[in-house]
């Protein structure tokens, strides 16, 4: 087999929706550009079509845009219905070692759909958890049931992936493709980590991504109509249009009052989300709804509401800057070849600060240094709204000391916006070389080319 034509990725919604946001558009990439036929097993579908509302929540079994998609209910139904009888079906095949193959045509999940038929589900060719979910154990009894030489030293069967965080640290390299032999079953898992060099996994890039983006930008027909249909008037030739999608900051109500006082008018579009309560709060309501906008001196903020996928990344490219969060709006902040300000997820013991400052290494190091500086202050500041100084010692913390929004915090925080802001055409310039930079390194392909490679091996 040179190719994968089938593949069932499994995702779980933690938290918010990074994790359904890369498993879907990896789905609808690897259906729409590769043909392969892609099973998508989500846990929440309610989240789910906040991202995309074609996804009917109330359906089990459902096809969008080109892409099956299954409510999965973890690791219970409806694979559990089936464990004794795949475990069964390992221990044969267990038997069968030297016996050649192992029947893997009868080795399927069978399971009991909505109107109580029997069904049978094999295990595609290529088989993703995304971000280390756990695999319903009869799925992986039906996975090793698929080896046909299930031996350790020539698994065969589906290739398994774990698809990783993102993350810019040196050791991302060294761990990406390493295999992990099942303790028990034949069956290795192979940890996949995307990533922002050659020797990493790559980023989710659609092959016509650029060229779409490149026409929007171009287009102001194009522009005007997508501020048109979410009911934001057109720019105005001297403001700063910017998008905002974050986690409760500390440091949100400092920068507000920076760009109220801004000498330029600023639009900040907040997308309906977790920010929401800090933004009525900075003007003083006890809500704020998609649809209302609020003014401040030179501040105006526009909430809408959550966008469609794509529509979102149209936003990104509209914007002139645009304050994102998480994983996968911080690499379409990235595609978007605009500058951007990214939230990190944060994480216990403050691990996730690590991880910022090493994307800051990779990123700000084609920067003049003034540019990479004053990148580096706003971000860090806006990483570190806690006010946990120390976390990050070595560098001036304008924004983190703002809680309660004084005088003093709102002085550093202008010095810390005005002090970036002031590099904006660096910045763009910048962003644009970077997306150029980046594009050559698709995740989708490599993915396909490290299942190849696996796959052969699996044949040799
Ligand atoms: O929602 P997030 O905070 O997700 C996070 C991260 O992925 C983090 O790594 C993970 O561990 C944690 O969840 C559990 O941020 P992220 O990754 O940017 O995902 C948001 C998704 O939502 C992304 O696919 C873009 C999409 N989106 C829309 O489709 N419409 C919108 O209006 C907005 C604001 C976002």
């Amino acid at each position: 087999m040179n190719k994968p034509i089938s593949c069932d990725i499994f995702c779980t919604v933690v938290d918010n929706y990074g994790d359904i946001g890369v498993s879907w558009r990896l789905a609808r990439q690897l259906a729409h550009e590769h043909g392969m036929m892609v099973r998508l097993w989500v846990d929440d579908l309610s989240s789910f079509r906040r991202l995309c509302p074609d996804v009917d929540a109330a359906l089990d079994v459902q096809r969008c845009h080109s892409v099956e998609v299954r409510r999965w209910h973890g690791l219970d139904s409806p694979f559990a219905l089936t464990i004794r009888q795949a475990h069964g079906r390992v221990r044969q095949a267990y038997r069968r070692v030297d016996g050649g193959a192992s029947g893997a045509e009868q080795n399927g999940l069978r399971y009991l759909s909505p109107n109580g038929d029997e069904k049978t589900i094999q295990p595609a060719e290529l088989v993703i958890e995304a971000f280390g979910c756990v695999l319903p154990e009869s799925y992986i009894a039906a996975m090793a049931a698929q080896a046909r030489k299930p031996v350790l030293s020539s698994v065969e069967g589906p290739v398994w992936i774990n698809l990783e965080h993102l993350s810019a640290e040196e050791w991302v390299a060294g761990c990406h493709g390493l295999p992990s032999p099942h303790p028990s079953l034949p069956l290795v898992k192979y940890f996949f980590f995307p990533g922002f060099t050659p020797d990493t996994g790559g980023l989710l890039l659609e092959s016509d991504l650029m060229a779409r983006r490149d026409g929007f930008q171009r287009d102001p027909l194009a522009i005007a109509a997508f501020w048109h249909a979410l009911g934001v008037p057109p720019s105005k030739p001297d403001e700063v249009r910017v998008s905002l999608f974050c986690y409760e900051n500390p440091a949100l109500s400092a920068l507000f009052s920076a760009w109220s006082e801004s000498s330029t008018p600023i639009l900040c579009l907040v997308p309906e989300g977790r920010a929401l309560p800090q933004v009525a709060e900075f003007f003083g309501l006890a809500q704020a709804v998609p649809g209302e906008s609020f003014r401040r001196g030179s501040l105006e903020v526009r909430v809408l509401p959550f966008m469609e996928q794509d529509r979102y990344d149209e936003l990104l490219w509209a914007c002139d800057l645009n304050f994102v969060r998480g994983e996968d709006s911080c690499v379409r902040a990235q595609w978007a070849a605009r500058p951007f300000v990214w939230h990190i997820y944060p994480q216990h013991d403050k691990v996730h600060i690590k991880k910022l400052r090493a994307f800051m290494d990779i990123y700000c190091s084609g920067c003049s240094p003034d540019t990479a500086h004053a990148m580096r202050v706003l971000w860090e500041g806006w990483n570190n709204g806690e006010g946990t100084e120390q976390a990050i010692s070595t560098k001036p913390l304008v924004l983190s000391s703002v809680e309660g929004s004084g005088q003093a915090a709102s002085t550093g925080s202008g010095q810390a916006w005005n002090d970036f802001w002031v590099h904006q055409s660096m910045l763009r310039q910048h962003a644009q070389a970077w997306a150029q930079h980046l594009s050559g390194n698709s995740l989708a392909l490599n993915l396909l080319n490290f299942f190849q490679k696996i796959d052969r091996m699996h044949g040799s």
